[in-house]
């Protein structure tokens, strides 16, 4: 597995992708000038945020405190009925079939640099959305036919899984012409498999982030952005936020009380996108370093087991895995200490099959 999940921000032209990407990652950007057109992407990591870390943190005092980390990806605008003309471009179409999950930027503020003035975030939704089921059909279509080609020479033993990739790719065809998502199709865990290497834009988990003007109410009802499988809605003032991603943390706390924000965007939209994509974090605790790992709750078939959590954490751990040391995060802030879990039995034991949960703290035992 890539070692960042990989998060691409998109929406029409002026939306305020760039100003959302400061917001979630700190930069500072230049906002209303990265023309929609082309472009090279932007891109920043940050420090995915956990309370639980700084907590063992205070509990281990490491030498090292490290956080998962989460690459946001500023993707240049997607623009009303691109796809019919030009289409994406290559390099366009490469970045956001390198990220897990997708941000999409809708206007909820008044903005003299919009093309079309009005603040119409329902409407932008559908017309954005619009052009990523476009893009996909272009996919479905050219695949489809290379299939039928195919068909024509293949040998007799090649031809049912032809016919099944035929079969699962004219289900999406329908689905799209009928302006449903790929991620709203019916479909077996096999079969999302198949579909994998084609990067579906609307497979995507996808969070929508109603980027509101200042005046507005924090809190809107958006249950109109919603309603597709693997997607989620938040709202926020985008603007407010850029301003507070830029200062020190004590005043940036501050600010945030003033403009009751109860939190930065950031927790929640890192919440929403491990939710969404499977994600769970697991701990590695210690003098030298107290860390924070992700893995899929379902890597592969069944869960995230204690040997995939090893191999997340080095492929010799999993090479030579023996056992898996598991105390839950609950039960290490109750013990306080190593010794004293240990003591009261909340240590256990486990085999290459456990499957990891959310919170877990691991040491893995191996031999190589
Ligand atoms: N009032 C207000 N203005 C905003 C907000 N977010 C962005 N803007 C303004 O809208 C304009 C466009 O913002 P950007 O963040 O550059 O938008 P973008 O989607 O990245 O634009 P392109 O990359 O050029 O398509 C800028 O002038 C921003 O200052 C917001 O939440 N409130
Ligand atoms: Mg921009």
């Amino acid at each position: 597995m890539k070692s960042n999940v990989q998060v691409g921000i998109i929406g029409l032209p002026k939306a305020g992708k760039t100003t959302i990407f400061n917001a979630l990652t700190g930069s500072d950007a230049e906002t209303g000038a990265f023309h929609h057109t082309r472009g090279p992407m932007r891109t920043a990591i940050v420090n995915v945020p956990d309370r639980r870390v700084d907590a063992l943190s205070g509990i281990f005092h490491p030498q090292k405190t490290t956080y998962a980390q989460i690459q946001f990806n500023d993707i240049s605008g997607v623009s009303r009925g691109q796809t019919e003309r030009e289409g994406f471009d290559s390099q366009t179409l490469n970045a956001l079939s390198q990220c897990d999950a997708l941000l999409q930027v809708v206007r909820g503020f008044e903005s003299a640099l919009a093309l079309d003035g009005e603040i119409d975030p329902v409407a932008e939704l559908a017309d954005l959305r619009l052009e990523l089921i476009l893009a996909d059909l272009t996919v479905v279509e050219r695949r489809l036919e290379r299939i039928e080609t195919s068909l024509l020479r293949a040998r007799t033993g090649e031809k049912p899984a032809l016919e099944a990739e035929r079969a699962l790719l004219e289900r999406c065809r329908e689905a799209l012409e009928a302006e449903r998502h790929i991620a709203d199709v019916e479909m077996t865990d096999e079969e999302r498999l198949m579909l994998r290497g084609f990067a579906f834009l609307t497979a995507k988990p996808t969070v929508v982030v109603v980027n509101l003007g200042e005046g507005d109410d924090p809190q809107p009802d958006l249950a109109w952005a919603n309603h597709h499988r693997l997607t989620t809605a938040l709202a926020l003032r985008g603007a407010i936020e850029m301003e507070i991603a830029q200062l020190p943390v004590e005043e940036a706390t501050l600010f945030l009380a003033d403009y009751g924000i109860a939190e930065p965007t950031l927790h929640a939209m890192v919440r929403e996108c491990y939710r969404l994509l499977g994600l769970i974090s697991f701990f590695t605790v210690g003098e030298d370093e107290v860390r924070a790992w992700t893995v899929r709750r379902d890597a592969g078939n069944g869960s995230a087991t204690a040997l995939a959590a090893a191999a997340a954490i080095h492929s010799d751990l999993a090479r030579g895995f023996i056992r898996a040391e598991v105390l839950s995060y609950d039960d290490m802030l109750a013990c306080g200490t190593l010794a004293e879990a240990r003591k009261r039995g909340k240590l256990r034991l486990e085999g290459k099959e456990y499957a990891v949960q959310d919170g877990d703290i691991l040491s893995i035992r191996f031999n190589v």
